[in-house]
């Protein structure tokens, strides 16, 4: 079931509390899920603890749960059981992806961030649903990380397993050479965040994906 729905899945949000107020996620959580909006939803919420992770999440599962968007939760697996959210992400730097795996059961949703072919190869032996590979291009969301652009994105698509979501610095005004160059998922974070007219961004980004199908 989990797959099914991944494998389906073209866009995936990120919320991420360097760019949304804990205000206004709920808010921000109903406008990105709404019908032609994201088909995966992350909250992100660096440098705050699992406590204050749970508070965000915890309004969160009932409403992307009805809107039948998955609700995935960054790096902490104790959280995502607890609200009883669809999954973990990982980076490369957390906890070990098979002990997340025993904590969450076969069940729940794991991904995890891959920053070149090699990380992409390795994660393919793990027990992971899905890799992000990126960043593809340079991004002010995560500014330490050297982009890895574009050209090893048909390798990763061809050898994965399991579904590969592009991730970094893709907008809508560069999203057809990321489709071109083979991507079939893509995850945008600030692009969403800050757009102003955020459904008017939502159908130009999801023409563009239907038309690379
Ligand atoms: N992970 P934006 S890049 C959260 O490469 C994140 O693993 C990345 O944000 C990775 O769409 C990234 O604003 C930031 O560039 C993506």
């Amino acid at each position: 079931m989990k797959n099914v729905r991944l494998g389906e899945a073209r866009l995936y949000g990120i919320l991420d509390l360097g760019y949304v107020g804990s205000c206004q996620l709920v808010d921000m959580a109903r406008r990105l899920t709404a019908p032609g909006g994201v088909d995966v939803l992350q909250l992100r919420a660096k440098g705050f603890s699992a406590a204050e992770v749970t508070t965000f999440a915890r309004p969160l599962v009932p409403m992307t749960r009805e809107a039948g968007v998955p609700l995935i939760i960054n790096d902490f697996p104790e959280v995502a059981l607890e609200v009883d959210a669809d999954g973990v992400h990982v980076g490369q730097d957390d906890a070990q992806v098979e002990s997340v795996r025993q904590l969450l059961g076969p069940d729940r949703i794991i991904g995890k961030s891959t920053h070149s072919l090699e990380q992409a190869r390795a994660a393919f032996g793990q027990p992971v649903d899905y890799i992000g590979f990126g960043p593809i291009f340079a991004t002010p969301t995560k500014p330490e990380y050297q982009p890895i652009g574009p050209s090893d994105i048909a390798t990763v698509e061809s050898e994965s397993p399991v579904p590969v979501f592009c991730i970094g610095g893709i907008k809508r005004e560069n999203l057809s050479e990321v489709l071109g160059a083979g991507a079939l998922r893509i995850v945008i974070v600030s692009g969403l965040l800050v757009a102003e007219d955020l459904s008017g961004y939502l159908r130009d980004v999801r023409e563009q994906l239907n038309r690379g199908a």
